[in-house]
């Protein structure tokens, strides 16, 4: 244990369990040894240059050849300088050429059970299509557009077609308000928006378009409105000239629009991701290197094969439905699986059906999923037949080890490897997962950083800490998948992320080395809680809490205390089990056996859910608040359920 003044975290959960590759996996495995791996980190961080040179000219197509591989100028980096390449022509083109042109790209299936399927060749003509309309929309490169649609494969399509002709999309995710959408047209004078007249959930029907016309009235850089019909909504009131439909527009385009030679560094796409307080941040991410970067990371880390039918469970509205449902996965010409509904509609085991039925073979999904099917009970999962599946990933959250164990045993049945990846928007593309044929994993880790990934993990005056504390995760070196800087903001990128550690990307998050040289995500640095002088990682509290038969899902924040500095406040919500002061008492004592009398919690609430944002991560700053009777401060407009903090204030 050490003391508060040397910046570094506790550790305090012991996790040895270790699971070693399945010796079946690592046969056909793009990554089979070792040595294979190292020989790769070592050629990437020694011959940066040569690395990233093979590595383009191998995996991408050139218009014309880049002269330059990294024009390094901190914080600001340039990759494949002087190229032209096209994401759209990587996706498609570039497959079809190959002869997969008949391969399926994306298998798709409505709520309502509606199925699709596009091979690349009709992937490609409905991009042209969408991108010959967009063009007579007088929409051209450099452009912005906002995409505010559906999980249908129109999504894909008008990303691609933005691709195609040098437009930049901003997906905004179907579930923010007009006022969200506003902002962010206004952030990035978008001049077109694509929206459908409604999308499906959970059986009812939202009426995109009318939050997209109540956005419009505060959106005076946007020209145009293009309306998929998706759902037949009757209601829909089309503004002429601005507003057009998908079918009148689109659907009668020859489909031939070659793909435009972009810059190496042109924007492919902005991003929006919710800073904790103020105004969201528009991440924006350039073409050649983000492709590159989506692309192998893809193959590595989910060791594609021409076989898969691949299934990530993401909405194109996050991150990672941008580098694992789009340009990753399809540069690679994969097979995705692509599903527009939520996980328990019309049941609980409809991710299960559908595994069953197009046999998927890779799942990729997040923890706040796997815990909510844990608490929707087995039998769900039991109904159908898993065996197609060969390989599971998370994402968006760091996993409870039991959460990961009950992944392994009723998903996997024990024999698929799990890659747990650590990322953020802000890195384009995975930075830390295991390799599956290769990797022995450990349940909570996310193990060892990918070729390219050069970590450093500091105290607060930038020095590196010894292995086994926790410490801020930094990224010492460039690479290809990083952010170029936040929309218009160049100072607030400066100052965000390489103002506290001069020289390295901070990345917001703590973590910590194992002596096996593993890394642990500890959670957010925001979230450290100092208890007399302590310094605890929330995860590790939630981890021991969750490790507890009747808890499903638990969240751990501090709040203040005169004696302590910093008290733990524990929200907890359990299965199985009645919410009473018995069960508490226990819990309070599991916590104590599991990681000592320091970390065991002050308060304990029983709550039937927990706030997160709409991408499904908990939102600890909101619960601190709660927990220390504060009034709720900052921006609330990602939270999933405003409905849930009412609840929780109740409760006090
Ligand atoms: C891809 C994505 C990024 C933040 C990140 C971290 C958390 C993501 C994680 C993880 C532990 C993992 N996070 N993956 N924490 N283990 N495997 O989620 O991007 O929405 O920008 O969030 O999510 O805190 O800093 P984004």
């Amino acid at each position: 244990m050490t003391d508060s003044n040397s910046g570094q975290i506790d550790h305090v959960l012991i996790e040895d369990r270790l699971f070693p590759p399945p010796a079946e996996f690592t046969k056909t495995a793009v990554f089979s040894t070792q040595e294979q791996y190292e020989t790769m980190c070592n050629q990437a961080a020694e011959d940066s240059d040569n690395f990233w040179r093979g590595e383009a000219n191998e995996h991408l197509h050139w218009f014309e050849p880049f002269k330059e591989v990294c024009k390094w100028n901190p914080p600001h980096a340039e990759w494949f300088v002087g190229g032209k390449t096209n994401a759209s022509y990587n996706c498609l083109d570039r497959n079809i050429e190959a002869g997969l042109g008949d391969r399926i790209a994306i298998l798709w299936e409505g709520e309502p059970g509606d199925q699709r399927t596009l091979t690349y060749s009709d992937l490609r003509t409905e991009v042209c299509k969408c991108a010959e309309g967009m063009k007579q929309l007088g929409i051209g490169a450099g452009d912005v557009v906002s995409i505010y649609m559906p999980m249908t494969p129109e999504l894909a399509i008008a990303m691609l077609a933005c691709a195609r002709i040098g437009a930049v999309h901003s997906v905004i995710f179907a579930g923010f308000s007009a006022e969200s959408i506003a902002d962010r047209n206004n952030d990035a004078g978008a001049k077109l928006v694509i929206t459908a007249d409604g999308l499906y959930r959970r059986g009812r029907v939202l009426p995109l378009k009318a939050t997209v016309d109540e956005a419009l009235e505060k959106s005076p850089t946007v020209n145009h409105c293009l309306v998929l019909r998706r759902v037949g909504n009757e209601d829909v009131s089309m503004v002429e000239p601005r507003d057009v439909w998908w079918h009148d527009v689109v659907d009668p385009q020859p489909g031939e629009l070659p793909a435009k030679p972009m810059d190496s560094e042109a924007s492919l796409f902005i991003l929006y991701t919710s800073g904790s307080t103020g105004k969201p941040k528009g991440i924006r991410h350039t073409t050649a290197g983000y492709n590159l970067w989506a692309k192998r990371t893809f193959q590595w880390v989910f060791d594609h094969r021409e076989d898969d039918i691949y299934w990530c469970t993401a909405d194109c509205g996050w991150i990672t439905g941008h580098s694992y449902i789009v340009y990753g996965p399809l540069s690679a010409g994969a097979t995705c699986l692509m599903y527009e509904g939520a996980p328990n509609f019309p049941a609980e085991d409809r991710f299960w059906e559908l595994v069953e039925k197009h046999k998927v073979t890779i799942l990729y999904t997040a923890p706040t999923a796997i815990r909510a099917f844990i608490k929707w009970g087995d039998e769900h999962v039991e109904k159908h037949d898993l065996s197609s599946l060969r390989l599971l990933g998370t994402v968006g959250e760091g996993i409870n080890p039991e959460a990961w164990m009950w992944y392994h045993k009723k998903i996997g049945a024990e024999r698929c490897p799990i890659v747990d990846t650590w990322w953020q928007t802000e890195t384009g593309g995975i930075m830390m997962s295991p390799l599956p044929g290769i990797t022995a994993t450990k349940p909570g880790s996310c193990t060892r950083p990918l070729p390219g990934v050069i970590p450093a993990i500091v105290d607060e005056t930038g020095k590196e800490v010894d292995d086994q504390h926790g410490g801020m995760l930094c990224i010492a070196k460039p690479w290809p998948g990083m952010l170029r800087g936040i929309w218009g903001d160049d100072d607030r990128f400066v100052q965000q992320y390489w103002s506290t550690v001069p020289g390295k990307y901070l990345t917001g998050d703590n973590a910590r080395k194992d002596s096996d040289g593993y890394y642990w995500i500890m959670g957010r640095i925001d979230d450290v809680i100092n208890v007399s002088g302590h310094r605890l990682s929330t995860i590790e509290v939630e981890s021991a809490l969750v490790s507890h038969e009747a808890v499903c899902e638990a969240a751990v924040v501090g709040r203040p205390d005169a004696l302590k500095g910093q008290a733990i406040a524990a929200f907890v919500s359990v299965r199985d089990r009645e919410p009473n002061e018995e069960l508490r008492k226990e819990l309070l004592l599991h916590v104590r056996k599991q990681i000592g009398a320091l970390a065991q919690p002050d308060d304990l609430r029983f709550t039937a859910t927990l706030p997160k944002t709409r991408s499904g991560k908990i939102m600890r700053r909101l619960l601190r608040d709660i927990a220390s009777g504060k009034e709720i401060a900052g921006d609330t407009s990602t939270l999933e359920d405003l409905s849930v903090l009412a609840k929780l204030q109740e409760d006090e």
